[in-house]
C-alpha cells in the first residue's frame, strides 16, 4: 500500500461512512504571506517548513461530487467535460483513487472555479481542499479541519490551507507520516485588510512550483538559510496579525516573498518568474510608499503581483494600479 493510502486509511478508521447520493463543497482560494518552498516528502506533500496564508473568500473552488453511473470517472471543469487523458483529470482521478471505497467506484466530479485562472490566484489548493470536504460530504466522515487539511495535502501542499476563511497556518509537523502536518486557522479577524491582484502575464509559467521547489532544495546554496528565515518571519507576522500591525505584516511578507524569489534565482539552473512588467510594479509599490502610501506586494511562483494594504487606501492603491482587482478576504 502507498504511504498516502496509508494515511487516509489511518484517517478513515472507524468511520465506516455511508456513500450518500451526492455532497457540494466550496472552499477559498489561499495566498501565503509567508510561503512554502520546498518539501521533506515528495509523495506526502510534506513541507521543509511552515507557511501562513490567507484565504480568499469568495474566489475559490466549488465541487460536486456524485458516484458515476458510468464505468469510469467523469470529469467536468467550468462546465465542460474534461477528456479522461487531460492532465486536470488525470490529476484528479488520482486523487480519487485514494478514496476509492471499490476498484468499480467511479465518480463524478464537477468542479466550478470563481478564482478566475487568469488572475494569478491558483486554483489547485481551492480545487483538492473543495474535493478533500466533498468526499467528506459524500461518505459522511465528518472529518475535523485538522483532518481535512491532512487529506487535501496528499492532493496539493497549499491546499492545506484552502480549508478555513481568514488567516490559517500550515504547521510543517517532523512526523514521517505527517500526521502532524496539518492546518489551523488563526482568530484574529481582519475585516479591513485587501489583497489586490495585478495581472501582469496570464501565459502559462515556464517551471511550475512542485518541479522548481524540487529543484531549490536540491540545488539552491542558500536554501539550508531558509528554514530559519521562516521560523522568524511565521514569529513575526504571527505577532503582527495579533497587533493588527498592518506595516509590520506588509514588511514580513513582502520580505519573504524576496526571499524565496532569491532562492529560485540562486536554483540551478535558475529560476526567475519576474518580467520587466513585474519589476516595474514593484518599483511602483516602493515609490508609493516613500510617498506615503501604506502599500505592501507579495508574489507567489508567477510573474504576477499581488498587493497588500488596508479598505482606507484603496483609492490611492487604484491611483498607482488602475486595473487592479480587488479582494476582501474577511467579507
Ligand atoms: C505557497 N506556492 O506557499 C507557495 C508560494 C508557490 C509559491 O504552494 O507540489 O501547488 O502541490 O505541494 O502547493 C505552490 O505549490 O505545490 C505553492 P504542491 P503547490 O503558496
Amino acid at each position: 500500500m502507498t504511504p498516502a493510502r496509508q494515511v487516509v486509511r489511518r484517517i478513515l478508521a472507524g468511520r465506516a461512512g455511508q456513500a450518500q447520493t451526492g455532497a457540494a463543497a466550496y472552499a477559498p482560494a489561499n495566498i501565503a504571506l509567508v510561503k512554502y518552498w520546498g518539501k521533506r516528502n515528495e509523495e506526502l506533500n510534506l513541507p521543509v517548513t511552515g507557511s501562513l496564508s490567507i484565504s480568499l473568500g469568495p474566489l475559490g473552488s466549488h465541487v460536486e461530487l456524485a458516484r458515476a453511473p458510468e464505468p469510469a470517472d467523469a470529469i467536468w471543469l467550468n462546465g465542460r467535460r474534461l477528456a479522461a487523458d487531460s492532465s486536470f483529470a488525470q490529476r484528479a482521478g488520482a486523487y480519487l483513487d485514494l478514496f476509492r471505497p471499490e476498484a468499480d467506484f467511479h465518480f463524478e466530479l464537477k468542479a466550478r472555479n470563481t478564482v478566475p485562472t487568469a488572475a494569478g490566484f491558483a486554483s489547485s489548493a481551492s480545487g483538492f481542499a473543495s474535493l478533500a470536504k466533498a468526499l467528506d460530504g459524500l461518505f459522511g466522515w465528518n472529518l475535523s479541519l485538522r483532518e481535512l487539511s491532512i487529506l487535501a495535502r496528499l492532493g496539493s501542499g497549499s491546499a492545506t490551507r484552502s480549508l478555513a476563511d481568514g488567516f490559517v497556518e500550515w504547521h510543517a509537523g517532523t512526523a514521517a507520516d505527517g500526521m502532524d502536518s496539518f492546518a489551523e486557522r488563526l482568530e484574529t479577524d481582519w475585516p479591513a485588510l485587501r489583497v489586490g491582484a495585478v495581472v501582469l502575464c496570464a501565459e502559462e509559467k515556464p517551471v511550475g512550483s512542485r518541479a522548481g521547489m524540487k529543484r531549490s532544495v536540491e540545488t539552491c546554496e542558500f536554501y539550508r538559510a531558509w528554514p530559519g528565515r521562516v521560523a522568524q518571519d511565521l514569529a513575526d507576522l504571527k505577532a503582527a496579525i495579533a497587533r493588527k500591525d498592518f506595516p509590520m505584516l506588509g514588511t514580513v511578507a513582502e520580505g519573504n516573498a524576496l526571499a524565496m524569489h532569491a532562492l529560485m534565482a540562486a536554483t540551478r539552473p535558475p529560476i526567475v518568474y519576474a518580467l520587466p512588467e513585474t519589476v516595474a510594479a514593484m518599483r511602483t509599490v516602493w515609490a508609493a510608499r516613500e510617498n506615503g502610501l501604506p502599500l505592501w506586494f507579495t508574489m507567489d511562483a508567477g510573474p504576477n503581483v499581488k498587493l497588500l494594504f488596508e479598505a482606507k487606501d484603496e483609492t490611492g492603491v487604484r491611483e498607482f494600479f488602475p486595473g487592479v482587482e480587488v479582494v476582501a478576504p474577511f467579507g
